[in-house]
């Protein structure tokens, strides 16, 4: 008799239907006081229902409720767009629907952006960043930027579909200690892959710190094109940034042990909210 197996696809849809579902009535952000647990679901909700106006206007009051730029964005925004893109895999959405949302997204982080920047002190370290040729995702892309600007990094933003060319003129002329390659698509990911080979071919690559992100984008893919950091998320990017130009500053792009180094930040980041979570179960 065959064997009975589930399929993965079956799976999550069931897996994440459940999931959202259970939080919009109740146990997300457990940890916050109600009325801003309150909050954040209806500006998840409002991400998730394309509702631009309603979105921005409830930045505002968490920001008066002492809620950091940061915690929105990681949070209520975050989780929104991404049942976004689930309703839109399992064709719940099409793209209006997904279009609607990203402007959400756009219009809250064009509010939180200024806050955001307040933080920026003495320059750092310089950084270009771009989206890869054939790819106009750009939300992630600018949270990155923005998260690494407000750590004191100065960034040249190349903007959505960025030519290799685009890339090495920007390398030749600001001369920046990091540079970033965005992509969300399966499509366009292998653009990474050719920019960093283009930028080898010019002689530039000991120049420069290559980081790679976005969602298809995991340690495997940076490992296997040479790119010197997988980062993701923007929190992880500012940490990896900061380590390339202090801790790791002598050693040159493309450096083994530069991405060795750069791989163990993760490792010890696990290592250490596992050591937590232990600490909590232990202390409850
Ligand atoms: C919003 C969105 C759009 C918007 C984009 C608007 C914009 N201005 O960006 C629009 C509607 C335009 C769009 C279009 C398309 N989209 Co779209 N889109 C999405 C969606 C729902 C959310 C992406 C997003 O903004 N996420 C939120 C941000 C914060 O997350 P993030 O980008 O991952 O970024 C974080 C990290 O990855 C990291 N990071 C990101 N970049 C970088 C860079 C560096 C250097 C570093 C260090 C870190 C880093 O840090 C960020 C912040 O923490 C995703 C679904 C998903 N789950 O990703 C689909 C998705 C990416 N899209 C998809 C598709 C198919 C498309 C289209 C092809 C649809 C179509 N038929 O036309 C087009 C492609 C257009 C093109 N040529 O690029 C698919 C891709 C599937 C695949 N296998 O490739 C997805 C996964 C949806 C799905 N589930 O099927 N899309």
């Amino acid at each position: 008799m065959p064997l009975d197996i589930d399929t993965e696809k079956e799976f999550d849809i069931e897996d994440l239907k459940h999931d959202i579902e259970r939080s919009r009535a109740t146990d997300r952000w457990e940890d916050a006081p109600a009325e801003i647990k309150e909050l954040f679901h209806k500006i998840e909700w409002n991400v998730i229902d394309g509702e631009n106006q309603a979105t921005v206007e409830l930045i505002n009051p968490a920001i008066e409720a002492e809620v950091s730029a940061r915690t929105l964005i990681a949070g209520p925004m975050s989780t929104g767009i991404s049942e976004v893109g689930r309703r839109f895999k399992f064709d719940e959405y099409f793209l209006p629907e997904v279009m609607m949302s990203a402007k959400c997204m756009q219009a809250a982080l064009g509010v939180l952006k200024p806050l955001i920047l307040e933080e920026k002190g003495e320059e750092v370290g310089i950084c270009v960043i771009g989206t890869i040729q054939g790819d106009l995702h750009d939300i992630g892309k600018n949270i990155v930027a923005m998260m690494l600007e407000a750590a004191s990094f100065t960034v040249i933003d190349l903007g959505v579909s960025t030519t290799p060319a685009a890339f090495i003129a920007a390398i030749k002329e600001h001369k920046p200690h990091i540079v970033g390659f965005s992509a969300l698509l399966t499509t366009t990911m292998g653009m990474q892959w050719e920019t960093i080979k283009q930028i080898t071919a010019e002689g530039l690559r000991e120049d420069v710190k290559v980081f790679v992100g976005g969602a298809p984008i995991t340690q495997a893919w940076c490992d296997k094109i040479g790119a010197d950091a997988y980062c993701v998320d923007a929190l992880v990017a500012v940490e990896k940034a900061k380590a390339c130009v202090r801790r790791y500053g002598d050693l040159k792009g493309g450096d083994p042990e530069l991405h060795a180094a750069l791989v163990a930040m993760d490792t010890a980041d696990a290592e250490r909210q596992a050591a937590q979570k232990k600490l909590q179960h232990a202390t409850a």
